[in-house]
C-alpha cells in the first residue's frame, strides 16, 4: 500500500483534457483532487502557460515505481514527445511524494529514474499551492528535514507565487461521483 502526491501539468494541446485523463485513469484510487491553476512556466524555457493541479491517490498494490510507470504511461498516451528539459509538454506527471503503508515518506536519491520526494517540489509554487489547497497540513521532506508545505510556500518569492492563479476549471464531476 502506498499513497502518492502527483503533480500534473500541461501546456500543449487540450491542456484540461490531458489533466482530466489522469484523474479518469486513477479512478477509485483518487483521494483528493486540487483545483486547476494557470501557472507561469518554471525553469527558464520560453513557452506557453501551464495548467497545473495536484492529485492525491492510493493503491494497495502499487509501490513507488508503479506510480512512476503509471505516470509515464499516461504521458505517452497524451502524445508527449521528450525534447527540451523543462520544455513544453502535453502532460507531465511527477511523483512529488510517496508514503508507505505506515505513512512514512519514501526517500530515494540514488536512482535518477526515481528521486523521492521530487527534488524540485519545494521550489515550485505550481506544486505547493495546489497541494496546500487539498492537504493544508501536509509535510514535505527536504534534504532529510520535514517541513510543513505552508512554510515552504511562504519562503518562495512573491513573483513565483503570483504566477499561480486558481481557475474555475474542475478535473472531475463531483455530482457524477455521488450517484
Ligand atoms: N524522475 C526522477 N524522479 C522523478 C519523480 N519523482 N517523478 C525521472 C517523476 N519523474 C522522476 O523527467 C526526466 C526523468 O525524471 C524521467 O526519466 C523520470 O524517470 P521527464 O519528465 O522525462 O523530463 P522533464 O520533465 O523535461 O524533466 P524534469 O527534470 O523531470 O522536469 P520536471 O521536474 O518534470 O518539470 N512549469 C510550470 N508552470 N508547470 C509545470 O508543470 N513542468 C516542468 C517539468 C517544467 N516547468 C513547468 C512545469
Ligand atoms: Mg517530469
Amino acid at each position: 500500500m502506498t499513497r502518492a502526491v502527483l503533480s500534473i501539468g500541461s501546456n500543449l494541446g487540450d491542456r484540461l483534457g490531458h489533466l482530466r485523463s489522469v484523474v479518469e485513469a486513477l479512478g477509485e484510487r483518487v483521494i483528493a483532487v486540487s483545483p486547476v491553476y494557470t501557472t507561469a512556466p518554471w525553469g527558464g524555457v520560453d513557452q506557453d502557460d501551464y495548467l497545473n493541479a495536484v492529485v492525491v491517490a492510493q493503491d494497495s498494490d502499487f509501490d513507488d515505481y508503479a506510480w512512476l510507470r503509471f505516470g509515464q504511461q499516461l504521458e505517452q498516451a497524451s502524445g508527449r514527445v521528450r525534447e527540451i528539459r523543462w520544455g513544453a509538454r502535453t502532460l507531465d506527471v511527477d511523483i512529488v511524494q510517496c508514503t508507505d503503508g505506515t505513512g512514512t515518506p519514501i526517500a530515494r536519491d540514488t536512482d535518477p529514474d526515481l528521486i523521492l520526494p521530487h527534488p524540485q517540489a519545494h521550489n515550485r509554487a505550481f506544486v505547493l499551492t495546489p497541494w496546500l489547497a487539498v492537504e493544508p497540513s501536509a509535510q514535505l521532506l527536504v534534504d532529510g528535514v520535514t517541513h510543513p508545505i505552508a512554510d515552504l510556500l511562504t519562503e518562495l518569492d512573491q513573483s513565483e507565487k503570483d504566477g499561480v492563479i486558481r481557475t474555475d476549471l474542475v478535473l472531475r464531476d463531483e455530482s457524477a461521483r455521488s450517484c
